[in-house]
């Protein structure tokens, strides 16, 4: 499994990215710290990735994922917008994001809060079916550049909708393009789903992409969850070959003994496992 770890520039300390601050900073010490790769949270598509993909390959890193949230957050895209032009806008910064990620060298592109608002829970699948119809050229982009889009399940107080394995993972299905992947968070998980295990295996090769955090939004082994469980079944289906499992949780008590903590966690339990 690649140990990735999210950083980020734009955010405070109570943000889910261990390390904060400028990114080739962040590269650094994930370097020091024994990470194989890193998570881009960032807002703007429009960064030299091709250039930050070179600097982390110098530190033997790779640029494993790149995070759209904060193009919601703190530019207002969303693809249910139901402004057509500002739609529209979303959907182009989403087909940016998409292009960061060839020139990053393939990271996949996580997709999560860009899905918008939920206005009135009687219309959940009407703007399940708006988003549908708002991904599909976003589907192409992906398609045409080899860049994974990877869909979280994310928790009923982040999220809209798409909640558990279950809807996400119907709602990937619908797409029927291999580029579409599962993006799975434990933090999310053992909220809105009743098994850690019988989840990811439902995912089976669908699952693009995992996040680790422990049930209070810290390092692995800070909380009750038991990652245990959750490699095992990782390994189950195979993502432990080639797989990303990338840390994402606050910066306690620190940036960097949050993210030391999690690897040594994530990383003693596949030794007891004999996954490593
Ligand atoms: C982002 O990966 C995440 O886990 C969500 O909490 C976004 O709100
Ligand atoms: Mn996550």
């Amino acid at each position: 499994m690649i140990h990735s770890v999210a950083i980020s520039e734009m955010v405070g300390t109570n943000y889910y990215s261990p390390l904060k601050g400028n990114l080739k900073e962040c590269m650094k010490q994930a370097a020091e710290l024994g990470f194989d790769g890193v998570e881009l949270h960032v807002r703007s598509p429009k960064l030299d990735y091709a250039e930050l993909a070179d600097y982390a390959a110098s530190l033997n890193l790779k640029i494993t994922t790149i995070g759209t949230g904060m193009a919601c957050h703190y530019d207002g895209h969303y693809m249910t917008n139901p402004n057509y032009i500002a739609r529209q806008a979303a959907i182009d910064c989403l087909n940016q994001f998409m292009e960061a990620g060839k020139a990053s060298g393939g990271a996949a592109i996580m997709f999560c809060l860009m899905k918008g608002p939920l206005p009135d829970p009687k219309l959940r699948e009407f703007y399940k079916d708006m988003l549908y119809e708002s991904l599909l050229p976003v589907v192409d982009t992906a398609e045409r550049l080899g860049v994974d889009l990877t869909i979280e399940a994310a928790n009923r107080f982040q999220s809209s909708y798409l909640w558990s394995t279950e809807e996400t993972l119907d709602f990937v299905n619908r797409f029927k393009s291999d580029r579409v992947t599962i993006h799975l968070d434990s933090f999310h998980m053992n909220i809105e789903d009743p098994n850690f295990y019988e989840s990811i295996v439902k995912c089976g090769k669908k699952l693009g992409h995992f996040h680790f955090s422990d049930n209070d939004r810290c390092y692995p082994g800070h909380g009750h969850i038991d990652f245990k469980e959750i490699l095992l079944a990782l390994k189950e289906i195979g993502y432990m070959k080639n797989g990303v499992g990338a840390y994402e949780y606050d910066s306690i008590p620190n940036c960097l003994e949050s993210a030391k903590l999690g690897l040594a966690h994530i990383k003693k339990l596949e030794k007891e496992l004999g996954l490593k």
